[in-house]
């Protein structure tokens, strides 16, 4: 960490993507004093702080008064609605089940389950036990402040939140809370808002004055903090049990990592809180640029000593992370030509890793998310954002992303010229680099010319090789149609490879062509893993006339009007002709 040893002014560098950020109110002990804080960390203001906690201990005795949080939690009361996570199921009828219909369409949660539970519910310890033994010397410990930035959010699960933080994170190691508002319009988050965290002790609450987005709103919020780690949470989370001194001791130890807790659900509906003490899951890409879950692999385990030991992510899922403030602002922040959200987290990702610094999990660090049923807000500017990502990180392997996204190419991104000099600058390595060593289980597609793209028919014209997985997470299982082409990539690309697989190569893992004679038909199952041979039913021969040859049945690809189940065309496997509905064609664009 030594090229960010020298300590620079956080608060101008923050506040250098735009003069337009000023103008926001920060309500509830925030002074220019404050902003000082934060370029004079270390300063003896700050040992005085911990020399008084520290005579406090030796008073107490241990490590126990050095855990006390912010708020104590109320007395627990197991029959409250919800308590210890549990989840919530009202037998509603008439004018209250259509008020619960109406807070699911409007927030996408069921914030009229959200608003019975208490606000300081406790959740169910669902962490490996051996976290249990993990002991932290606090006075050691990093500060930190805790960003949480919210738009149009719910009442109960905003605060719910804040109350969550307060109640389980140590006085000693938390700052602040910096609440940003990015521009609602909701009458409760004004002035109901300011005069209830008005009664709350680290609180703080400062409000864009347009709307700036995810990206823009955090660095405001990160601008005014004053601790020495910056943990970047989302509007509708409960912390568990000792969630934020793992996160501390590994930045510690390490100040070039960028921590994430392990995100446990909770789900829309029921309020439920669902996590487990097993290995969590940590996070990759597929070519589309989404982020995909995958279990940790096998020489990620072996490199591990023990299950409490932090494990390596190529990538991160986004709202939830802790960072050592300098160490952020070496890394550039974020990229503030970032719209709302989408693709932010595949950046910084790309961007940790491949300019020295490391993106972990901690399986000791449990924080719960609510995952809405949909998207609340429209994120119409998630694929500008993926572009610059590509643009600035991926090198020629951005044509792999191009390919499955044409349309990406013609997306106006903005100017992405001052993040490749600060790319340039850190002297980060290559995406090839990052593929090799920090995700080397990613297919990558060879893409070779005219073997791409979309898989017509000469017979059937403008008729496309389709699939849909009909689930984000299982590519496999479902039939190859026919439909009309639309040259958009994504569901009708597909790649031809040097070992004879028509592969499905957009999501990770990617899916291969499986052909069976019995039905005709062609689905789509797991391809073999590299090294391994393609199993024979995968197994395809491009020939030079077009015919598309399958090795195991002996038979060749046929264009159908109809199929029997859904009526629409599809590829089946017939007896070898001369027909042009046997002869099929790779094409890029429509
Ligand atoms: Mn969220």
């Amino acid at each position: 960490m030594a090229a960010c040893g020298r300590r620079t002014r956080p608060r101008l560098l923050f506040f250098l993507f735009g003069a337009t950020l000023l103008g926001y109110l920060i309500f509830f002990r925030h002074n220019s004093e404050d902003l000082n804080a934060a370029s004079r960390r270390g300063s003896p203001e700050r040992e005085r702080e911990r020399e008084v906690d520290k005579e406090e201990v030796v008073v107490a005795g241990g490590n126990e008064l050095l855990k006390k949080p912010v708020y104590e939690k109320p007395p627990l009361d197991l029959n409250a609605l919800g308590e210890m996570g549990r989840a919530v199921k009202l037998h509603l009828t008439g004018e209250e089940k259509k008020k619960e219909e109406e807070s699911i369409e409007k927030h996408k949660v069921n914030v009229y389950v959200s608003d019975k539970i208490s606000l300081h519910r406790r959740v169910p310890v669902i962490w490996n036990p051996l976290c249990n033994d993990l002991k932290y010397d606090y006075r050691s410990l990093p500060t930190t402040s805790v960003v949480i930035a919210f738009y149009n959010e719910a009442w109960s699960t905003l605060l719910r939140t804040v109350h969550s933080v307060l109640e389980t994170s140590p006085d000693i190691l938390l700052k602040e809370v910096v609440l940003v508002d990015d521009y609602s319009d909701r009458e409760h988050l004004k002035e109901p808002l300011e005069r209830y965290i008005s009664g709350l002790r680290k609180v703080r609450l400062i409000r864009t004055t347009k709307r700036e987005g995810l990206v823009r709103a955090r660095l405001l919020g990160a601008s005014i903090t004053t601790g020495d780690v910056l943990t970047f949470l989302d509007c509708h989370c409960e912390c568990h049990e000792g969630w934020l001194e793992p996160l501390l001791h590994r930045i510690k130890e390490e100040p070039s990592a960028v921590v994430c807790p392990v995100i446990d659900v909770i789900e829309w509906n029921t309020l439920q809180y669902l996590g487990n003490a097993g290995e969590p899951q940590i996070g990759g890409f597929d070519w589309r640029l989404v982020f995909t879950w995958h279990v940790v692999p096998e020489y990620e385990q072996k490199r591990r000593h023990s299950p409490t030991d932090v494990i390596r992510s190529p990538t991160m899922a986004g709202g939830l992370f802790a960072v050592s403030k300098n160490y952020f602002h070496y890394l550039g922040t974020y990229d503030t030509g970032m719209e709302v959200w989408g693709g932010e987290n595949l950046e910084f990702s790309f961007r940790i890793w491949q300019c020295g610094g490391s993106l972990e999990v901690h399986p000791c660090s449990h924080v719960g998310h609510i995952f809405p049923n949909k998207a609340p807000y429209s994120r119409n500017k998630a694929l500008a954002n993926s572009v610059r990502a590509a643009e600035v990180w991926m090198d020629e392997y951005k044509e792999i992303y191009y390919h499955r996204n044409p349309h990406a190419r013609l997306e106006a991104f903005g100017d992405v010229s001052e993040r490749r000099k600060l790319r340039e600058k850190l002297g980060c390595k290559t995406f090839r680099w990052f593929l090799d060593n920090i995700y080397p289980e990613i297919n990558i597609p060879s893409d070779r010319p005219g073997m791409f793209g979309m898989l017509k028919n000469r017979g059937k014209v403008n008729y496309c090789f389709d699939y849909n997985p009909g689930d984000e997470h299982i590519v496999v299982g479902k039939k190859i149609i026919l439909y009309p082409c639309h040259g958009m990539g994504q569901n009708q690309f597909f790649e031809y490879s040097t070992d004879g697989e028509i592969r499905y190569s957009t999501r990770e893992p990617g899916g291969c062509v499986v052909g069976d004679n019995i039905s005709t038909y062609l689905t789509v199952q797991l391809c073999k893993k590299r090294n391994q041979p393609v199993p024979v039913d995968q197994k395809f021969v491009l020939r030079e006339d077009g015919t598309l040859y399958h090795v195991a049945s002996q038979k060749c690809v046929h264009a159908l009007d109809k199929d029997k189940d859904s009526g629409s065309g599809a590829p089946s496997l017939q007896p070898c002709s001369d027909n042009l509905r046997q002869k099929w064609f790779f094409e890029e664009k429509a």
